[in-house]
């Protein structure tokens, strides 16, 4: 049998536009606040995910994805890992970190640089064996002069088989490249698991609702009620612009004031905040509506945590 090509097929030598890649899912864990969202959108360059000074900003398991000539890395964003405080919320939030943790290839344990606290400890016992831990110090930018991070350094290696230790400043951009490349070294070669564009796995309604919950955050600070979160309730595409109607759930009626402000100054700068940021992010006209309402208990029951997305 012949093994030649028909005439019109013309055989090129020419390499694809890139070889095979690594590919794979980061996890990243640690304490509330050591800068776990900030570090996902840094590295892949765009804010998915979001921040604020406050302690449990994120609920939500979110993916972060990007995808390079040679690597597409799928950082996966967790709830940080808490034992202080009890309740169904908390719960829900800390079985999302270990679920999270039973399907990766690396993990990233971040940490504050300047301050390693027994909570940073008790993430560690949850670290699956067998899987390449990298330490992350983050907030390097805090420390100095550098040379104080030298003990933490060394007592770190001793308390743990890290794969590498590399710190970090996820704000100031510093030595993220660094931190990229060793994170492709333990990375599987295979297909891509998420389009080459894709930025990350949830859809527009949920970052959202997560965008104002983080004005929310932002804006009350320790005025925050414990039971407040967002929704979508309505979201509509009309040509280029979208129509995004939220709900902004609280527990008591008495909290309704401190999330309206001063003849409404607040919530109107919380649409302000989180419309710019969708704009940015969509790259096209946002109108967004937003509303408060009043459901008591949601933060309690795992049924109504599920019907608000929780997992
Ligand atoms: N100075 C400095 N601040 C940082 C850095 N990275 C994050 N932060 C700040 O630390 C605070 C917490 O950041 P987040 O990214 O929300 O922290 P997180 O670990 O995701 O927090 P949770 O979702 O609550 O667990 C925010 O005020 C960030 O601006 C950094 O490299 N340097
Ligand atoms: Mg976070």
């Amino acid at each position: 049998m012949s093994n030649s090509l028909p005439a019109d097929v013309t055989v090129s030598n020419e390499m694809p536009a890139h070889g095979p890649r690594r590919v794979g899912y980061v996890a990243i864990v640690g304490r509330p606040n050591v800068g776990k969202s900030t570090l996902l959108n840094a590295m892949i360059g765009a804010k998915v995910s979001i921040t604020s000074r406050k302690a449990q900003t994120t609920r939500h398991r979110i993916h972060g994805v990007l995808t390079t000539a040679s690597a597409q890395f799928v950082f996966v964003d967790t709830p940080g890992f808490q034992t202080k405080y009890g309740g169904t919320l908390n719960r829900v939030m800390n079985r999302v970190v270990t679920q999270t943790l039973s399907d990766i290839d690396v993990v990233l344990l971040v940490c504050e640089a300047g301050r390693v606290t027994p909570a940073d400890r008790e993430v560690l016992k949850l670290l699956p064996q067998q899987i390449p831990v990298l330490l992350v110090l983050n907030k390097v930018d805090l420390v100095e002069p550098k040379e104080k991070l030298l003990p933490l350094l060394a007592e770190m290696q001793q308390l743990y088989p890290f794969a590498a230790i590399i710190p970090v400043s996820a704000h100031k951009g510093l030595q993220l490249d660094h931190l990229q490349n060793e994170i492709a070294m333990h990375l599987p070669w295979g297909e891509l698991l998420f389009a080459e564009d894709d930025l990350t796995d949830r859809n527009e309604r949920f970052i959202a609702a997560e965008f104002v919950r983080e004005k929310l955050f932002r804006l009350l600070g320790e005025e925050l009620p414990y039971g407040c979160t967002v929704v979508v309730e309505k979201y509509e595409l009309e040509g280029q612009l979208r129509r995004i109607y939220c709900a902004i759930l609280i527990d008591k009626d008495a909290h309704k004031p401190i999330i309206l402000g001063r003849q409404g100054e607040r919530i109107k700068r919380i649409g302000m905040e989180a419309r710019q940021d969708l704009e940015r992010l969509f790259s096209g006209s946002v109108y967004l509506e937003i509303f408060v309402k009043t459901r008591s208990g949601w933060a309690d029951s795992e049924a109504s945590l599920r019907q608000l997305g929780y997992e």
